[in-house]
């Protein structure tokens, strides 16, 4: 597979084809997941290399990394997207993940003012305004208080925000990789609200981070009171610098900005905080120029993983189609795949968890006689809510939003395995 992803050409948004030459297909039989070819010193009846000496022993490797024939395996940007990688987005390597989980060193990343470097000893958490009490919590405070394990996961608004008027980016990292899938460990924020004591117009949340750009968003307080947590492991370890070390804030279901990072600050207050631009920046604006506010749950939506234009079919008859769906209201019941562009749908095989607000993993084992296909998948979430045809969603919402696009993808499958982002009308 060629490896120029890394650097989409100054002159995008035009579509484009990843692969230089055609993926080579076996004769029938499984290729394999292997892009190069093998040497055949390793292979039987050959001893390999690798069995012959004795390897690294205990001390060698600390903190574990992936085998380095996985290098591959990294968030990517698209420069021409944001003038400034400090104020920009990276994109969680969907097409190379399975399961649910999205391996802390691959959770995409998104901040408005580069990450902040926190030592956890010199950090605080102040809440205040419409409490009884104003308090300064240090993190090891922050960790007294009952701790809980969600999965959930967390969508910029913007993810998919570059399709709306077409087809674009040709990879499902750069489509849907706004979007990473993490188990927290964090206390709930009820808890601490309890702690401080709410006055009876206390309404609304402003969690602040202490990055540079000191990011706000208000929150009503019946989601700060329902499931929303203060967090401080992901997947088990520290919260990545990333990712908001060493605290931040869960808001299951509802748009990434809100999931405060490096959490310094909760101001509770009797209304939102219009004048803060992070709170009006993200509407949707409509044909007619009036723009949706406070779309804050993420709407049900998948993706097919593989194949796709970075990941092709490298062999005919036995294969695997593979996504993920999520919905922001709460579980995915069943997930459809079209292989002929929305005209017949056969259902997928969920499998792992089915966790309120969080990654689903589906399949579709299939065998292909190579014939050219146009993939898509539909998601239907636990409230009976559809995932829409792209064109359903513009004749709603017009083609002006930048955010909430969760319409159905198309990947045109070639003969020869290639993959690419298209649109089919609908
Ligand atoms: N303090 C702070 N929190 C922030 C941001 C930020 O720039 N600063 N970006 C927000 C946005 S827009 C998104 S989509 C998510 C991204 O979370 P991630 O970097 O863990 O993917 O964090 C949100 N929280
Ligand atoms: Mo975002």
């Amino acid at each position: 597979m060629s490896r120029d992803l890394d650097r989409p050409p100054a002159d995008m948004p035009s579509r484009r084809r990843f692969l230089s030459g055609a993926a080579a297909l076996g004769a029938g039989a499984l290729a394999g997941s292997a892009a190069r070819a093998a040497n055949p010193e390793n292979l039987p009846p050959h001893v390999p290399d690798w069995s012959r000496y004795l390897g690294d022993g205990v001390d060698a490797r600390p903190y574990g990394m992936p085998s380095e024939h996985e290098a591959h395996v990294v968030r990517r940007n698209v420069e021409w997207l944001t003038a400034d990688p400090v104020s920009s987005v990276n994109f969680t390597p969907l097409h190379e993940l399975d399961g649910i989980i999205t391996p802390n060193g691959l959770c995409f990343e998104r901040h408005h003012g580069g990450i902040a470097e926190i030592d956890p000893a010199d950090h605080r958490l102040m809440i205040h305004g419409l409490v009884d009490r104003d308090l300064i919590f240090t993190v090891d405070e922050i960790k007294r208080f009952p701790r809980t394990n969600r999965v959930y996961f967390l969508e910029c608004a913007a993810n998919s925000g570059m399709e709306w008027r077409g087809a674009q980016l040709n990879g499902c990292q750069f489509t849907h990789g706004m979007i990473h899938n993490v188990m927290y460990t964090g206390v709930m924020l009820k808890d601490v609200l309890a702690h401080v004591g709410l006055k009876p117009n206390a309404k609304w949340l402003l969690p602040e981070g202490a990055d540079a750009s000191a990011m706000t968003r208000s929150i009503p307080m019946e989601k700060g009171l329902d499931d929303c947590m203060i967090a401080w492991k992901m997947n088990g370890e520290a919260l990545r610098p990333e990712q908001g070390y060493p605290l931040r804030l869960v808001v299951p279901g509802w748009e990434g900005n809100m999931w405060i990072k490096w959490l310094r600050r909760i101001e509770v207050g009797d209304m939102p905080w219009h004048h803060r631009e992070e709170t009006s920046k993200y509407t949707d604006l409509l044909a007619n120029g009036k723009a949706r506010r406070f779309t804050w749950e993420m709407d049900c939506k998948s993706v097919i993983t593989n194949p796709s234009p970075q990941a092709p079919l490298t062999a005919k008859g036995r294969n695997v189609i593979t996504g993920l769906a999520w919905s922001g209201r709460g579980t995915i019941r069943r997930v459809d795949v079209s292989m002929d562009g929305g005209a017949n749908w056969q259902t997928a095989r969920l499998d792992g968890p089915s966790l309120d607000k969080s990654a689903h993993r589906f399949y579709i084992d299939f065998d292909w006689d190579g014939r050219e296909m146009l993939l898509q998948s539909r998601a239907i979430d636990s409230t009976g809510y559809v995932q829409p045809t792209k064109d359903q969603l513009r004749a709603v919402r017009g083609e002006n939003s930048i955010y909430h696009n969760n319409g159905i993808q198309t990947w045109l499958v070639r003969s020869n395995g290639e993959a690419e982002n298209v649109e089919v009308s609908s």
